[in-house]
C-alpha cells in the first residue's frame, strides 16, 4: 500500500488535524484514487480509532479530534465526488436518528449519493422521530436514508419507520438504513427497505429502490 496512505491513515489516527489538508493533497497530486485515499486512509483510521476508544487506549477527546481531522479530508476531497445535479435522479433524505451524533458515515454517504447525481437534504444528527416524520411530510422524497452508530439509538430507526406507517406515508418513500451496528436482518426486522453497508453500497441501494440504473 502507499506510503502516503499509510501516513494519511497515521494523521488521522493522531488527530493531527493541520497535518491532513497537505498529505491528502499530496496523494491526489499523486494520482492515488479519491476512492482509496477515503477507504484505506481515511475510513481505515477510523476503525483503528474505534479500537482503540474500545481498548481503553484513548478517550473521547482523542476520538474527537481525529473525526475532526477525518472531515477535513473529506473536505478537500468532496469536490471530486461530487457531480452535476442539473437534472437529479431523485430526492433523498438522510439524518442520524434521535440520541446519535456520529455524522461522518452519514456525511459520506451524502456526498457518494451526491456524486451519483441524487439531490440530498441533510437532516442532521440527534433528529427526534416528529421531525423525521414531517420533513418526509413536507419535502416528499423518494427516499429516505436513516444512520446510527450506537446500538442504543439504533431502536429509533424502527420507532421512526412505525411512524411514518401511521401517519400514512409509508407508501410514498422508501426506507434504507446504515451504520457500523446495522446489518440487512436488524433492516428486515424493523421493516426498512434496504440496508447499505457503506458508502458505495448505498448509492446502489438508492438507485435499486428508486428504479434507476
Ligand atoms: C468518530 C467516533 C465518534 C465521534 C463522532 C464524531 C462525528 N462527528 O461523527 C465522537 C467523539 C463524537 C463519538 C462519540 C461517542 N461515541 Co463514537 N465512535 C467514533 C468512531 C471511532 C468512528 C465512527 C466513524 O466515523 N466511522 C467512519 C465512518 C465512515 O463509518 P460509518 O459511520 O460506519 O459509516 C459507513 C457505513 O456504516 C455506512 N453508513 C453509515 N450511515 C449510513 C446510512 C445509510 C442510509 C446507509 C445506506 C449507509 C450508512 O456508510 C458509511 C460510509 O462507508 C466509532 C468506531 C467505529 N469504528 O465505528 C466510535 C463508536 C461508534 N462510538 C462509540 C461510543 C460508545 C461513543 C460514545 C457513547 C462515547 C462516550 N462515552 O461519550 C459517544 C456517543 C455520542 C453520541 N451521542 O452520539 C462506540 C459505539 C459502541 C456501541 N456498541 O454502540 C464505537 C463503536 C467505539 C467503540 N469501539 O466502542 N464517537
Amino acid at each position: 500500500m502507499s506510503e502516503i496512505i499509510e501516513q494519511i491513515k497515521s494523521i488521522v489516527v493522531a488527530g493531527k488535524h493541520k497535518e491532513i489538508e497537505k498529505i491528502v493533497k499530496a496523494g491526489l497530486d499523486a494520482n492515488i484514487d479519491p476512492g482509496a485515499i477515503i477507504n484505506d486512509g481515511l475510513i481505515a483510521a477510523m476503525d483503528i480509532v474505534g479500537k482503540k476508544f474500545g481498548s481503553g487506549e484513548i478517550y473521547v477527546p482523542e476520538m474527537l479530534v481525529a473525526a475532526a481531522t477525518m472531515k477535513k479530508g473529506l473536505e478537500i476531497i468532496k469536490p471530486l465526488l461530487t457531480g452535476d445535479a442539473s437534472q437529479p435522479k431523485g430526492t433523498i433524505l438522510m439524518g442520524t436518528v434521535k440520541g446519535d451524533l456520529h455524522d461522518i458515515g452519514k456525511n459520506l454517504v451524502i456526498m457518494m449519493l451526491e456524486g451519483a447525481g441524487f439531490k440530498v437534504v441533510d437532516l442532521g444528527v440527534d433528529l427526534s422521530v416528529d421531525k423525521v416524520v414531517e420533513k418526509v411530510r413536507e419535502i416528499k422524497p423518494d427516499l429516505l436514508g436513516l444512520s446510527a452508530l450506537l446500538t442504543t439509538t439504533m431502536p429509533e430507526m424502527q420507532k421512526v419507520i412505525v411512524m411514518i406507517r401511521e401517519q400514512g406515508l409509508r407508501d410514498s418513500v422508501k426506507i434504507m438504513v446504515g451504520g457500523a451496528p446495522v446489518d440487512s436482518r436488524f433492516a428486515e426486522k424493523i421493516g426498512a427497505d434496504g440496508y447499505g453497508k457503506d458508502a458505495a453500497d448505498a448509492v446502489q441501494l438508492a438507485k435499486k429502490l428508486i428504479g434507476i440504473n
